[in-house]
């Protein structure tokens, strides 16, 4: 297609749909025309790649997942199909401006945070590698909300995505399937065996949208589909004709509530029937879909493994083991060996985190009472598994308990994984060892084989090349352009690392990308931040555990010694913040109500103006992330060591050049092994000294005792400087709440930071070096490419 062709296209599109040519369309119709001719293209590739899949038989990989977090498509589609100049020109030929268009388009926000995203970016890498691979999850109405600041007070909007996001979709109300909650099922034996019939349940119909999912430089493009609930039934008309109107809609309510909208939640379990619902409704809708088109190609499911790997995006999709099982047995009459071998040999699971508090587990009665085959079934697993594991320890009754998948009147998500799925993964080196050596370590030990690692990787080409052009072009013209498909060749660059010409660009590359950061928050938040200082950056979402409060003491640190020393000789610095807290987290906002104050108290303070400035930018999402990234000179990645899994954006913020300064805790133990101690500033306490720590326990008073400096620090957390008094924060550091204070060892690591925090200031003095820092961190970002990840996947663990 070249511009000629896009006019056409586009021109097209505007009359069907609009009645008008493209030069008289309004913006929003040159996007939805724009979106329209890029879906046909796509859709025409899928088409082409399904039937080339279909004849060699390849195998597929399905990925379950209740999160993607997709963010925008038109630029990442035109740029994987080269179309982005065509499209440029032609659009500029009738008076519109591309980039108003990209703008136009809203975040597809059907995720959290990190595992969302890794979900989308290893959707995109299968495409770019020509892995035939689906995506399956939820069609929700709203996504991730919208966040305000108001008052200093997180406040939350929801997200109405699909007004504009929605022309990606595609309905297939012909493919819709049903799903069946509740009633009961009652077992009985005649003389053809043993058989279940289910019955008094309601149905709830899922319909299946698709959104098409393009690589770069490929002719693979595959498929997310996500599943929209409807009522199978529509209104009752007698209630209606009754008057009863709320009562006419209740059960239509009821079924449609399940896509209604994302759980704000990450890392911490909440237990709510919604939630399992919609849960199973992916599941069973996608399991029945995958099945249905293997018995339709084979006639056959002996062979599914075959054909189909089914992969596990942490537990939440977990209701695939006995779901599996179910359509096994109940569907197409296979024995209980021969379906839970099938099962097992077509299920993988990888596992995202580590605390406690996030491993699901339901409540049994619940389960049982939403989902009464599938708790039959489960505990039938469980039954088994008990059974064995009695063999094979006998007596051990606390392993035994503590490797079943119903216990104490929960059904355990994790080890349900753990028993029914042929590998584990976990998502780092260190986040895998900690799997196998603590919390999966009896599972480990039943089965050594079943476990690995694969570290997490992002899609490059969309955090570096889309977000960044000015750098990619910077680095064509040194090293070719090779590293678009080979991440790995960005290490060519280290041979530009003395070269001063090299290192000049690099900082003025930083300096304009710095410069779009400033606009931006200049429009957005009224602040007026220095390009010229040093922007350390923190972006992730709000948890304790990532320890954005021990970024801010620092900085309350650090504004004090200004105040003190008013001629103290340091680069001035612009901490940034972006972060949602998941909306009942009450710590996670007390954190962001003090990042605002302090932002608010340093910016008003003339003592300080043009050294030191704080802004907490509102509504991070991955089209903001693709904003602040390029801009970034310090990637902060301050985790409590052993707590964060990955972590992905420290990646993103490497690739373009930011310095990492962290602890040892997830991929920055693989970021510091790539670049070396010298390129990063690495601080705190590793996870063996955090759990030797609190082995001899951990007294966060004796920390403050010998650190004047940390103890006026925190005094300013409840004296009222700060415009507001913050005494559940410094409660929840000095006293012993639920048995602990300090539960992520802030005050344990704040004088290792502040250290570490002291020698990126002396190291930006050097320009140069610091330059030659970030070089090498873009060299060395290639091993965490997701193609390198998705690979790994696809040989390991799905056997493609
Ligand atoms: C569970 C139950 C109820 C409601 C919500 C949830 C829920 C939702 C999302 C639990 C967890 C999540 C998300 C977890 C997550 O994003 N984990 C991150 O995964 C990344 C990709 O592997 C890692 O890089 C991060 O370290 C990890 O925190």
């Amino acid at each position: 297609m070249n511009q000629k062709t896009a006019a056409a296209r586009l021109e097209e599109k505007c009359k069907l749909h609009f009645g008008c040519p493209l030069n008289s369309a309004t913006n929003q119709q040159a996007y939805k025309a724009a979106c329209l001719v890029v879906r046909d293209i796509l859709i025409e590739k899928n088409m082409l790649f399904q039937h080339r899949n279909v004849e060699a038989e390849q195998k597929q990989v399905y990925y379950m997942s209740m999160e993607f977090l997709v963010g925008t498509s038109l630029r990442n589609n035109l740029y994987n199909l080269k179309l982005e100049r065509p499209f440029e020109n032609a659009l500029s030929a009738a008076g519109i401006n591309i980039h108003d268009l990209y703008e136009i388009e809203p975040d597809a926000g059907l995720g959290n945070g990190g595992l969302g995203r890794l979900a989308s970016c290893y959707m995109d890498a299968a495409s770019s590698l020509g892995y035939a691979m689906t995506g399956f999850s939820i069609r929700y109405e709203f996504g991730i909300f919208k966040q305000k600041i108001i008052d200093g007070w997180q406040m939350e909007f929801p997200d109405d995505w699909l007004n504009m996001g929605e022309v990606w979709l595609q309905a297939r109300t012909d493919e819709s399937v049903e799903v069946r909650f509740g009633g009961h099922a009652d077992e009985y034996m005649d003389e053809d065996g043993y058989h279940v019939v289910h019955r008094d349940y309601t149905t709830v119909l899922a319909v299946p949208y698709d959104m098409f999912i393009s690589g770069y430089d490929s002719d693979a493009v595959n498929k997310l589909v996500l599943w929209s609930a409807k009522s199978p039934k529509s209104i009752d008309m007698g209630a209606f004709s009754r008057g009863e109107y709320a009562k006419a809609l209740e059960e239509n309510t009821r079924a449609e509530v399940i896509s209604k909208v994302l759980y704000p939640a990450d890392d911490h379990i909440d237990g709510k029937i919604l939630r399992l619902r919609q849960q199973y409704f992916f599941v069973s809708a996608s399991l029945q879909s995958i099945i249905a088109r293997h018995v339709k190609k084979y006639g056959r499911l002996d062979n599914l493994a075959d054909k189909a790997a089914i992969h596990i995006n942490d537990t939440h999709p977990a209701l695939c083991v006995p779901e599996l099982m179910r359509i096994l047995m109940d569907e197409h009459n296979f024995g209980w060996d021969d379906a839970w071998q099938i099962t097992q040999n077509t299920l993988s699971y990888t596992n995202h985190t580590i605390m406690s508090e996030a491993l699901e587990r339901w409540n049994e009665g619940m389960f049982r009472e939403q989902l009464p085959r599938i708790y039959q079934i489960t505990a039938e697993i469980n039954r088994r598994l008990v059974q064995e594991l009695q063999t094979i320890y006998p007596g051990d009754v606390a392993k035994i308990e503590y490797m079943a998948v119903i216990a104490n009147h929960e059904v355990r998500m994790a080890n349900l994984c753990l028993c029914a799925c042929h590998t584990v993964n976990g998502v780092s080196k260190l986040h895998s060892d900690i799997l196998t050596n603590s919390i999966f370590r009896d599972y480990y030990n039943l089965d050594h084989k079943k476990f690995q690692n694969v570290t997490n990787g992002i899609a490059y080409r969309r955090w570096l090349c889309q977000s960044n052009p000015e750098l990619c072009e910077l680095l064509s013209s040194l090293i070719g352009n090779g590293y678009l498909k080979d991440a790995r060749k960005l290490e060519s660059l280290l041979e530009y690392q003395d070269d001063p010409s090299v290192l000049a660009s690099l900082r003025d590359i930083k300096l304009k990308k710095k410069i779009a950061l400033r606009d931006y928050i200049s429009k957005a938040n009224g602040i007026n931040i220095d390009e010229n200082s040093i922007y350390d950056i923190q972006i992730k979402r709000l948890h304790e555990y990532k320890r954005q409060l021990l970024n801010a003491l620092q900085i309350l640190h650090l504004y004090r010694q200004l105040k003190e020393n008013p001629h103290l000789e340091i680069p001035p610095r612009t901490f940034l913040f972006a972060a949602k807290a998941s909306s009942g987290y009450f710590m996670a906002k007390q954190i962001i109500r003090l990042i605002v104050a302090i932002s608010n108290t340093i910016n008003a303070d003339p003592a300080v103006r043009d050294r030191l400035k704080v802004v907490f930018i509102e509504d991070y999402k991955v089209s903001l992330a693709e904003i602040i990234i390029p801009a970034a000179d310090i990637s902060e990645q301050i985790s409590i060591a052993g707590k964060e899994a990955s972590g992905t954006g420290n990646m993103k913020l490497m690739i373009n050049g930011a310095v990492t300064i962290g602890t040892l805790d997830g991929a920055n133990v693989e970021i510091c092994e790539a670049v070396g101690r010298d390129n990063m500033f690495l601080f705190g306490m590793t996870s063996d000294e955090v759990e030797a720590l609190w082995r001899q326990g951990y007294s966060p008073l004796s920390f403050v005792r010998a650190n004047p400096a940390l103890r006026a620090v925190l005094d300013m957390l409840t004296s009222g400087v700060l415009g507001a008094r913050f005494d559940d924060i410094a409660n929840s550091l000095l006293t012993n709440q639920y048995g602990v204070a300090d539960a992520y060892m802030t005050i344990a690591d704040f004088e290792d930071y502040v250290r570490a925090q002291n020698l990126v200031s002396e190291t930006y003095k050097d320009a140069e070096k610091f330059a030659r820092m970030s070089l090498i961190n873009i060299a060395k970002a290639g091993i965490f490419s997701a193609d390198r990840s998705v690979s790994e996947y696809a040989n390991n663990i799905w056997h493609i």
